[in-house]
């Protein structure tokens, strides 16, 4: 912790970044996947600490000889919070992915406000103030993550914790048209303000924050304070700030600048020799848009074709929620498509799409990155998305081209140098994937070298200083490329 060495720090999140699996003699231990855990590992890997969650899995077996061999190997400790099969199916399933998940990216229609889920909700929460209170001390800093832990705060509160205690978002915050619909909306923002200090990823995020909380309790006060907002409520300030999440750009860059990694690249391109590789790389998710993206791809090939046997995606997708029939729908739908897509372009020694579904080893992603000429990122709304980031930093040749989503946090602070595209508009991602085709090599260095320059100076040590002066100086760094002001106008 370079912001206050004194002060151990603790991580709490929904699941640790660890896959716990019962192996044939013994408990296996994998590490996790999605963005919050490439995020804050090296955090903890660079700095100790503890990390509070749950392994994953429902148990009652003691898995305390697998966690102490976790932390021996990756210098930081793991505190499991044991879920019944009952707490994940109405707190995880539930109130987390089927009502804040779809609610917070503006998918309200896809909500099932079961008043249960919101019990469940409630009680895990409540479990977990319990444990963290059980494993931390006084002086330790307690830094809650995401949306399934948003009412942690109050019930630490209840418990009358006297911890030092934040907490940041990693999905987008909408505004009150859309979350004026949950029906525990009062109780889900004040439990927000039982925080000290509430990070979100983008200044969209705060201000649609601060809307609601404008529309649901006009008592509270507030001013701006440097890069921070302060609000006056009761008898107590809480500090809101932005805070865009990022990577940690050294570990991917002398990864992908490794022997291991060359090869595996000179491999993929003597492969597709004669094609540009476009690369999608994300979560099965409904937020992520990838059916629109297959649409575009579908567009592209038809519009020009001139593009055909030129282009190829290379649609990587990581396995998520994968119990849950909406999501084996969608993964039902988007095979569906690839193979019509396939159907109807294919040629002798050239498929449109390679479909890829599971989660990959570092090293085969890094080389994914470095191998693709484009990577066509297209969520419909998405918290910051560090696929983006990753594309960037691995592209050290800095000949590669981000397409990327206005919806994504990420435009935010790359918005000058990406080919900014709209994903619901299937003609205007078409466009974008031609545009990014014929981009003169010497436009592309520009663009990605300025790109890199970015993500490398606000990385993911700039981020966690950054939230820690704010935590324990009630400052925040600046992260000058945030310009929610700057960025609307660009839109055309
Ligand atoms: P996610 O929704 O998981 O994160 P994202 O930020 O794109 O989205 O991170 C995905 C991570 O998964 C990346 O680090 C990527 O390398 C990894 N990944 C993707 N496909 C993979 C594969 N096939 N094999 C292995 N790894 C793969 C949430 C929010 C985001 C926010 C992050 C961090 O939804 O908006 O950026 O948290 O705050």
């Amino acid at each position: 912790m370079r912001a206050d060495h004194s002060h151990r720090l603790v991580i709490v999140s929904n699941r640790l970044p660890v896959v716990l699996k019962a192996g044939e003699n013994d408990w296996e231990l994998k590490p996790g996947s999605g963005g919050l855990v490439t995020a804050l590992a090296p955090v903890l890997s660079r700095n100790g600490g503890l990390w509070i969650g749950w392994p994953g899995t429902v148990t009652d077996e003691d898995i305390s000889e697998p966690m102490q061999r976790f932390a021996e190997e990756q210098g930081y400790s793991l505190h499991p919070v044991y879920l019944s099969h009952e707490d994940v199916q109405g707190y995880y399933y539930g109130f987390s992915n089927e009502v804040l998940w779809p609610l917070l990216h503006g998918f309200h229609t896809r909500c099932s406000f079961e008043p249960w889920y919101w019990e469940k909700y409630q009680e895990v929460n409540r479990m977990f103030a319990r444990e963290i209170m059980r494993s931390t001390r006084e002086d330790d800093y307690i830094w809650i993550h995401d949306y399934h832990l948003l009412d942690v705060g109050a019930e630490l509160k209840a418990l009358q914790a006297d911890r030092k205690c934040g907490f940041f978002l990693h999905i987008p915050f909408p505004s009150p048209e859309i979350f004026l619909k949950l029906p525990w909306r009062r109780e889900i923002l004040s439990g927000m303000l039982d925080f000290e200090l509430v990070g979100f990823q983008t200044q969209a995020d705060t201000i649609n924050f601060l809307h609601c909380l404008r529309a649901l309790c006009p008592w509270v006060d507030h001013e701006e304070w440097g890069n921070l907002l302060r609000i006056q409520c009761e008898n107590r300030t809480v500090n809101v700030g932005c805070f865009p999440i990022s990577i940690d750009f050294e570990q991917f860059e002398e990864q992908a600048r490794s022997k291991e990694v060359e090869h595996k690249t000179a491999k993929l391109n003597l492969f597709h020799q004669d094609q540009q590789l476009i690369l999608g790389v994300d979560r099965l998710d409904y937020t992520k848009g990838i059916p629109e993206r297959l649409m575009a791809l579908d567009k592209a090939l038809s519009l020009y074709p001139e593009l055909r046997g030129r282009i190829s995606l290379l649609q990587l997708l990581v396995p998520s929620r994968e119990e849950v029939a909406e999501y084996q729908a969608l993964k039902e739908e988007i095979e569906r498509m690839v193979g019509e897509i396939n159907g109807r372009y294919t040629q002798p020694g050239w498929i449109p799409i390679h479909y890829l579904y599971r989660s990959l080893e570092r090293q085969e992603l890094v080389s994914f990155y470095q191998a693709s000429g484009m990577a066509l990122i297209t969520p419909l709304w998405d918290g910051m998305n560090l696929v983006a980031k990753e594309y960037c930093v691995c592209n050290h040749r800095e000949d590669g081209a981000l397409i990327l989503s206005e919806f994504a946090g990420a435009a935010s602070q790359l918005y000058e140098d990406a080919i900014l595209v709209n994903p619901y508009d299937v003609n205007g991602v078409a466009e974008a994937i031609r545009r990014g085709f014929y981009m003169h090599l010497s436009e592309r260095q520009a663009r990605m070298s300025r790109l890199r320059s970015i993500i490398r100076t606000y990385d993911i040590h700039f981020w966690l200083e950054s939230f820690l002066k704010a935590a324990f100086e009630g400052q925040a760094l600046e992260f000058p490329r945030d310009g929610l002001r700057s960025y609307l106008p660009k839109i055309g």
